[in-house]
């Protein structure tokens, strides 16, 4: 059978739901998800092989970015015009259940200035009744050049199966970019690191997790099958100690403990979790 190629990018505002969808395509948690926005930060591949076609799914900040500027804005919308640039065709996601028509409309009208392929899909439909998008489907159809529509559930994993199976006419000719037991572009120590960023954006508030730089320094296997991880956290400001530390330490503490049971549930092994807090200013 000859080999086949497609990226895809996915797009949408903060909260839509990409990573839930890349992470629900690939079988596998691989990039983290937060009810907090912007929680993807960077261009994260998933790799889906289904017979002689692979799928790469580039997972892109959120992009309520594409106008505002300021440096860490700027950060991440380059990783989401390169996810975009990359990518053969775009899957536009929308929270089907809280969106914004004017934003919606402004977002559709700059992608569709990249002449890529555009498919709409709109998420969460678990939260509302399919008919109530009717009228905004006709009204889009009407004003943009739009692919196809999809109604799913990325969280419980409805309208997934049908979506692939369209997306595979799209395919063509090429060699795989990655072999068959890859499912992502990242490490291990990244994807441990953000599992660490992920419990932070849980426990702590506004600023702080995206003011902080994590670096996963050490993972050991031992020898009776324990794993040991050591992570350090650099801010950049003295002030954020305080509040990561909590009082009497109770809140690294915390945050140590829930990131230690997440990394037990992938790893299914006895995690020694140790962290550092550093800080650079
Ligand atoms: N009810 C419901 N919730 C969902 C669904 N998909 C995602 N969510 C929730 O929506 C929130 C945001 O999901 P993410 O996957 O992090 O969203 P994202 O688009 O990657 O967000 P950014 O990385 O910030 O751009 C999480 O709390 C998910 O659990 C769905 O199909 N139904
Ligand atoms: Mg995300």
């Amino acid at each position: 059978m000859k080999s086949k190629l497609l990226k895809v990018s996915l797009v949408g505002r903060t909260n839509a739901g990409k990573s839930t969808l890349i992470n629900q395509i690939v079988g596998e948690k691989i990039s983290i998800q937060n009810k907090k926005i912007n929680t993807t930060q960077e261009a994260i591949i998933g790799v889906k092989n289904v017979k002689e076609v692979q799928f790469l799914f580039y997972d892109t900040p959120g992009s309520n970015f594409l106008k505002i500027l300021n440096t860490q804005s700027k950060k991440l919308k380059k990783n989401l015009w390169n996810g975009i640039d990359e990518s053969d065709l775009i899957l536009y996601l929308i929270d089907a259940s809280s969106f914004n028509i004017s934003f919606l409309f402004s977002q559709l009208k700059k992608l569709n200035e990249t002449k890529k392929k555009i498919i709409i899909v709109f998420n969460k439909t678990d939260l509302i009744l399919n008919k109530k998008l009717l009228p905004i489907i006709s009204n889009l159809k009407d004003q943009f050049k739009i692919e196809s529509f999809f109604t799913i559930s990325a969280k419980k994993n409805i309208g997934i199966a049908e979506l692939l199976f369209f997306l595979n006419k799209f395919s063509y000719p090429s060699k795989w970019l990655y072999s068959n037991d890859e499912i992502t572009n990242k490490d291990e120590k990244f994807f441990l690191s953000e599992l660490l960023r992920e419990t932070m954006l849980t426990f702590l508030h506004k600023e702080i997790p995206y003011n902080l730089v994590i670096n996963t320094s050490a993972f050991k296997i031992l020898k009776n099958s324990d794993i040991k991880i050591k992570q350090n956290i650099t801010i950049k400001e003295q002030r954020y100690k305080k509040i990561i530390l909590g009082k009497k330490g109770a809140m690294i503490k915390k945050i140590r403990e829930e990131c230690q049971k997440k990394i037990k549930k992938i790893y299914k092994k006895k995690i020694h979790l140790y962290l550092e807090l550093l800080v650079n200013d």
